[in-house]
């Protein structure tokens, strides 16, 4: 077969459905997925927020990390010189973590299922917000009780170059840039892939002001 049907089905079998680029084996960006969501979303987080404020927290090796942190859902991750682990209490306040908004857990499991994981029903959502210079160093998430489950993560505010690496540390970094309302789902045999994410660029974003906050949800018990 040769003319433009031939070019026709060739495109369309490189093609990813709209809005779902496919960055590795079972990982998806869904581009700007959460814009229909954010004025529902946002409330929540406030809310959440309230109750347990950002705090900037101390890795075991004594460094304050630059982004800080809250979560929300029955488990939040926290660092301390005692080491990384999910805790049921916020240690700052020694109360449970607030608990997870319905429209936050519908949101992850939607986005979830859009990218082929329709059994996801995540227990902790871990918030980052990163002032421009703050940045999270090359890393993997080992600290999640099975790594079946995927990870999904939303950005918001001011954009961000995600790093994305292989399963060694030293193995070769893609850069992703993640914008505001980008939606990524890292699922099966990508979930224990190092990544990071490079300092945030000086700005102000329109609805978000000067700072980027990333949620993860994670089933982490
Ligand atoms: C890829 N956060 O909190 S979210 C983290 O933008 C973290 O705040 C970054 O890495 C951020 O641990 C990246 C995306 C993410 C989260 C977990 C992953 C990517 C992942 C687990 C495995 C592979
Ligand atoms: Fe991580």
């Amino acid at each position: 077969m040769h003319g433009p049907t031939a070019d026709l089905f060739a495109d369309a079998a490189l093609q990813q459905p709209p809005g779902r680029e496919q960055i590795g084996e079972e990982s998806y960006v869904l581009r700007g997925y959460a814009l229909p969501w954010i004025d529902r979303l946002l409330p929540e987080l406030r809310r959440v927020l309230a109750q347990s404020p950002f705090r900037q927290m101390v890795t075991p090796g004594g460094f304050t990390m630059s982004a800080a942190l809250s979560s929300c859902g029955a488990l939040g991750w926290t660092t301390d010189s005692a080491g990384y682990r999910y805790t049921p209490l916020d240690p700052r306040s020694q109360q449970p973590w607030p608990t997870m908004p319905d429209a936050l857990h519908e949101f992850a499991t939607r986005a979830a299922t859009e990218a082929g994981f329709p059994d996801f029903s995540p227990d902790a959502c871990l918030i980052n917000r990163y002032v421009p210079g703050a940045k999270m160093s090359l890393h993997q998430d080992k600290n999640e009780r099975s790594y079946t489950a995927p990870v999904v993560s939303v950005s918001l505010g001011l954009p961000a170059i995600f790093l994305f690496g292989g399963h060694e540390r030293s193995d070769k970094t893609q850069k992703i840039s993640l914008f505001h309302g980008d939606v990524v789902v890292w699922g099966g045999v990508d979930r224990l892939r190092f990544h990071g994410v490079m300092p945030i660029k000086e700005g102000v974003h329109p609805i978000m002001g000067p700072q980027r906050i990333n949620l993860t949800f994670r089933t982490a018990g």
